[in-house]
């Protein structure tokens, strides 16, 4: 079982898209153990884009990701961050295949609805930006046998 983060990023809630997301990552037969609304300060962008503060495109990343509320989540599931990232396709909407998330509703590389960690690791990080340990909250699904 893993654990990973996912961003519904601001071009996602301002274009009505955060609910086709969040049915996906449900359907898919992934928990949401921790869920919130919040807006992303440039303190916190600076946190969680900590690889990226070098690169040229930043300051563009950071106006983006701090101009509208974003939804952040904790997902579960066995393999849960290879698996979210294949639901959510490379970076470029423009090249993500149809059928992931960026293919079917994005056509940039920047404006790409949905951040999720690359790696455990970075999901380890990433949910200690986002979260406090008391925020995640442990259960089971009572249909968990039907799921693999
Ligand atoms: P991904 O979200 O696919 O893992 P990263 O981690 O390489 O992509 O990049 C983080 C975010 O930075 C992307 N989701 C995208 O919003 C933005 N970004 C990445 N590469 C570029 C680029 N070449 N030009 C503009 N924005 C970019």
């Amino acid at each position: 079982m893993q654990t990973t983060l996912i961003l519904i990023k601001p071009d996602a809630i301002q274009r009505g898209l955060s609910g086709e997301i969040l049915s996906r990552i449900e359907r898919k037969g992934l928990k949401i153990t921790a869920l919130k609304m919040i807006r992303v300060t440039p303190d916190l962008a600076r946190k969680h884009y900590a690889e990226h503060l070098e690169k040229p495109f930043y300051p563009a990343l950071e106006q983006y990701i701090t101009s509208s509320p974003v939804i952040a989540l904790v997902a579960a599931g066995p393999d849960a961050v290879s698996v979210i990232r294949l639901m959510v396709g490379p970076t470029s909407g423009l090249l993500a295949p149809a059928g992931t998330i960026r293919g079917d509703f994005s056509t940039s590389n920047r404006l790409n609805l949905i951040h999720a960690s690359d790696s455990e690791k970075s999901a380890e990080r990433e949910i200690a930006v986002f979260f406090n340990p008391s925020e995640i909250l442990d259960y089971s699904f009572t249909i968990a046998e039907w799921l693999g």
